[in-house]
């Protein structure tokens, strides 16, 4: 886990709002966002894990490992953990809000493998020298249209033998599947304590902003952008890993 002061209680949506704006990832959801993530993605926990472990694994010495949609750093300082000692970890956000936080949350993380936080808009992001690269919950905020030349950069830029973490929230072409997940997604919120009320009013928020593809959709980017093999390695419910290699 990030070592965070203080995580505090997600309570974004939980008052009525009468002018529901999309959602962003401003000053109020980043002070929020560790308790957020967790609450809201089933398996997140396990799924840094499973970062930390896929970085031992693939991390080959002298490379450099990004972590693209970094937040408050939880997925990059797994990065950092599992890494030898000659590799850079770089971890890339576009809001300001998180890369601020992600910063201080990096200063207290004395692992010793070097770490950047660079604010940038991924989508311009050269990926070199690269033997693993993460998108934890990313890919899917990106517009459309912008994804298949996301991956096809971080394909030509992992050596051979690299690999690509891709883990992203799904949909179901199948509509009884569909409502299955759905619900199943709505009893986990639930179960996190989460109130009706601010479930409607974070996805009303989240429609538009987060688009979901189906496994079908994602198996077909990842093997477009010229990766050999994918494997899908975690599903909890409707969120899934997926593991790409060159
Ligand atoms: C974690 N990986 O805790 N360029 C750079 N960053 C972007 C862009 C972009 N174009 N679009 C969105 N982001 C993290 C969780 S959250 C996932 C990642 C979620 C950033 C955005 O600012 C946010 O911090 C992150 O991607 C997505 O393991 O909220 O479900």
């Amino acid at each position: 886990m990030v070592p965070t002061a203080d995580p505090k209680e997600d309570k974004v949506y939980a008052k009525p709002i009468d002018q529901l704006e999309a959602f962003e990832f401003n000053a109020k959801v980043a002070d929020v966002f560790e308790n957020m993530i967790e609450r809201s993605v089933p398996g997140y926990p396990l799924i840094l894990d499973i970062i930390g472990l896929t970085t031992e694994h693939f991390a080959q010495p002298n490379t450099c490992c990004y972590d693209l949609g970094c937040s408050l750093g939880a997925s990059t300082l797994k990065i950092r953990q599992h890494l030898p000692i000659s590799c850079l970890a770089i971890g890339i956000d576009n809001s300001s809000d998180m890369v601020e936080r992600c910063r201080a949350n990096v200063a207290r993380d004395h692992s010793q493998a070097q770490i950047e936080i660079r604010q940038e808009d991924l989508r311009i992001t050269r990926i070199e020298n690269a033997s693993v690269v993460v998108m934890n919950f990313t890919l899917q905020f990106l517009p459309e249209g912008d994804r298949d030349n996301v991956l096809r950069g971080i394909s030509d830029g992992l050596v051979d033998g690299g690999v690509f973490l891709l883990c992203e929230k799904i949909k179901f072409d199948n509509s009884n599947q569909q409502a299955l997940f759905e619900d199943l997604h709505l009893s986990f919120k639930r179960l996190m304590g989460y109130s009706d009320l601010e479930i409607a009013q974070k996805r009303a928020a989240l429609e538009n902003v987060l688009i979901p593809s189906t496994i079908t959709e994602l198996n077909e980017r990842v093997s477009r952008a010229g990766f050999s093999r994918t494997e899908l390695i975690v599903q909890c419910l409707n969120f899934v890993a997926i593991l790409a290699i060159k």
